[in-house]
């Protein structure tokens, strides 16, 4: 939808009436009044309204598209198509350019292994000696919650406490799971260890200015209890991902972008751009919910010193099979900057911060190439872009001939 279009009363009205009924689910959020307050609504927040509208509509024809196409007799003998396995490659093995050019841009979740990512392998005494007294917020799953992966935040606990917590036998109600906690923000000591690897130190949001957004989020910290799943869900506003695993063992799944239609997205979580997904992976229902048979997931079983890489825009779920210490980053670079645009283009009718991130990934001089050829950077290096810009060169590559690149291998 274009910034300049001008929302009429009766668009309004529409979007209002559509609106999914979250009122069942209770939640906090501060620009929940405007639900129920239609007259407050601004321009922008009726211009985002329609524009996730659109989304759900876009959706539900290509649902129909499909559904037109399947062969109503054999409904009934439908099955769960068989998970492909994600690729691992040892880094050893594999260049910068050729994980741009394989995986990043074709969209392909893949497994790297014999990275340091710590000059020693985190253990949960090493975290919880550095950052135990640090006060974290923590979740925990709700079934039938519309929140990010279905996870609810249930309070505030010491890092310290969090860990001890693995220890004891609690039961399934009551386990937390400290989930994407920012260590730059939080505890820099403990980013200071991290090395980046080469094939995401190239991020885009560390070229922006001073404290924008998401400039310093990640790398963040994960630890989970076993048997804590993180439901199935998309990454916000656009971003490429990635995992490393220190202890435990975290079960992946994961669709194709184009596999969204066919998971039964709903947009019921207030104010975020992204969808939930009506379907139950552990029992999936194909006579209620036929177009998974068309889906392509795809699985891994994520061990301890590997590091793992989300595609922008991939549905996922991760089930942790053993309780599990980990780190992970969104991020941006050039395979995914197109569909980050997008996104924060959404975003930013609502957020400031968001609009001002867009403007500067959108401007002509925004430094968006590729290194030329790149090392694995520690995370004091990794954050200053200035230096970094004297040292490495930017390949030649431009926005359109990825898009290009990427255009040709997906036909
Ligand atoms: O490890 C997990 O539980 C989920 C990680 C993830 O998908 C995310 O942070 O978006
Ligand atoms: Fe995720």
């Amino acid at each position: 939808m274009s910034g300049n279009k001008v929302v009429t009363d009766e668009d309004i009205i529409e979007a209002i009436s559509e609106w999914p009924i979250t009122e069942s689910i209770p939640y906090t959020d501060d620009r929940t009044e405007h639900i129920h307050n239609p007259a407050s609504l601004s321009n922008k927040e009726a211009e985002w309204r329609l524009a996730r509208l659109e989304r759900a509509e876009g959706h539900r024809h290509r649902q129909e598209e499909i559904l037109r196409e399947m062969d109503h007799n054999s409904l009934s003998q439908l099955t769960f198509p068989a998970h492909s396995q994600v690729e691992r490659v040892p880094a050893s093995g594999l260049s910068y350019s050729d994980f741009l050019h394989k995986y990043a841009q074709t969209s392909t979740p893949v497994i790297v292994t014999g990275l340091q990512i710590t000059s020693q392998p985190w253990t949960l005494d090493h975290v919880s000696k550095v950052a135990g007294e640090c006060d974290a917020p923590v979740k925990k799953p709700v079934k039938e919650s519309v929140k990010f992966a279905h996870l609810e935040d249930c309070g505030t606990m010491k890092v310290k406490d969090i860990i001890d917590s693995l220890h004891g036998d609690l039961p399934h109600d009551q386990q937390v799971y400290l989930f994407d906690w920012s260590l730059p923000c939080h505890c820099p000591e403990l980013a200071k260890e991290i090395t980046i690897p080469k094939y995401f130190a190239g991020d885009l949001l560390q070229r922006t200015s001073a404290d924008s957004l998401y400039q310093d989020s990640w790398p963040s910290l994960f630890i989970a209890p076993a048997g804590l799943t993180s439901e199935l869900h998309v990454d916000t506003f656009g971003s490429n991902f990635w995992m490393a695993l220190f202890q435990g063992k975290k079960r992946w799944t994961f669709f194709r972008r184009e596999d969204i239609s066919l998971l039964y997205p709903v947009y019921n979580n207030p104010w975020s751009e992204d969808p939930n997904f009506r379907v139950d992976l552990d029992s999936p229902d194909l006579s209620q919910f036929p177009l998974l048979a068309h889906t392509h997931p795809v699985q891994c079983v994520l061990e301890p010193g590997e590091v793992l890489f989300v595609p922008a825009g991939c549905p996922h779920r991760v089930e942790n099979l053993e309780s599990s210490l980990a780190i992970s980053a969104n991020y941006i670079d050039l395979s995914n900057l197109h569909l980050a645009q997008r996104e924060l283009t959404l975003a930013a009718l609502l957020h400031s911060r968001s609009h001002d991130l867009l403007e500067q990934l959108s401007d002509p001089n925004f430094p968006n190439k590729h290194w030329s050829d790149i090392d694995h950077m520690k995370f004091e290096e990794f954050k200053s872009w200035v230096k970094l810009k004297e040292q490495y060169e930017l390949f030649d590559i431009t926005l359109e001939s990825v898009e290009k690149e990427q255009k040709v291998l997906t036909v």
